[in-house]
């Protein structure tokens, strides 16, 4: 199984586990437009974060409103390992009627833009989408991967970015993906 990849001067690595476990500088948060919690990795990520994620989510609520699709914003970490989350919203999958993979490519896109701004050097994504939004694994594997991928290519001064997957079917699924992008 292929589970790492360089691309560029950086390195994509594939591992099954929890978001909220890892060491990295910033960790991606799969949220929604509200910011201000729900399940999945966004339950996980306050639950174990504590209140001063949402405290900071609120106050970015506060000067922008709603966060829609494919935008990203950054908080502190709170009790995480992480220095920062990064709060994406993927795409609701409707179907592939309505642009989802070109916003979920942007959610990646915008996710990394925060992440570098903010100086980290090692980011975390779960697999965004793929849970209570029903975008397909397979078709949001390829849309993460090469997106990612791109913007390493493209000289994104970063040591690492690691895709933690939940289950080992999605792991599965990531890493024959990864294996089919040239590094
Ligand atoms: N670590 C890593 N991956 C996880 C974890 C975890 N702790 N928990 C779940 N996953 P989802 P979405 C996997 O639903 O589809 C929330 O209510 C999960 O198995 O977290 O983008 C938000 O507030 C799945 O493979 O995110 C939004 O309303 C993947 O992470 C909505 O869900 C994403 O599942 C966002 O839905």
């Amino acid at each position: 199984m292929v589970t790492e990849q360089r691309f560029g001067t950086s390195r994509v690595t594939l591992v099954q586990g929890d978001i909220t476990a890892q060491v990295v500088d910033a960790v991606v948060n799969a949220a929604n437009s509200s910011l201000l919690g729900g399940g999945g990795v966004d339950g996980a990520i306050h639950r174990v974060g504590g209140p001063a994620i949402l405290a900071a989510c609120r106050t970015i609520v506060a000067r922008i409103g709603r966060l829609e699709p494919g935008g990203a914003v950054v908080t502190p970490a709170g009790d995480l390992p992480a220095r920062f989350v990064i709060h994406t919203v993927g795409p609701v999958w409707r179907g592939g009627v309505e642009a989802e993979e070109a916003t979920l490519e942007r959610a990646y896109r915008e996710s990394l833009s925060r992440a570098l701004e903010a100086g980290a050097r090692s980011v975390a994504f779960p697999s965004i989408s793929t849970g209570a939004y029903r975008f397909p694994i397979r078709r949001a594997a390829a849309v993460a991967l090469a997106t990612v991928a791109s913007v390493l290519e493209d000289g994104a001064d970063l040591d690492e970015v690691r895709f933690v997957l939940f289950s080992g079917r999605d792991l599965g699924v990531y890493a024959e993906t990864l294996a089919a992008l040239d590094g």
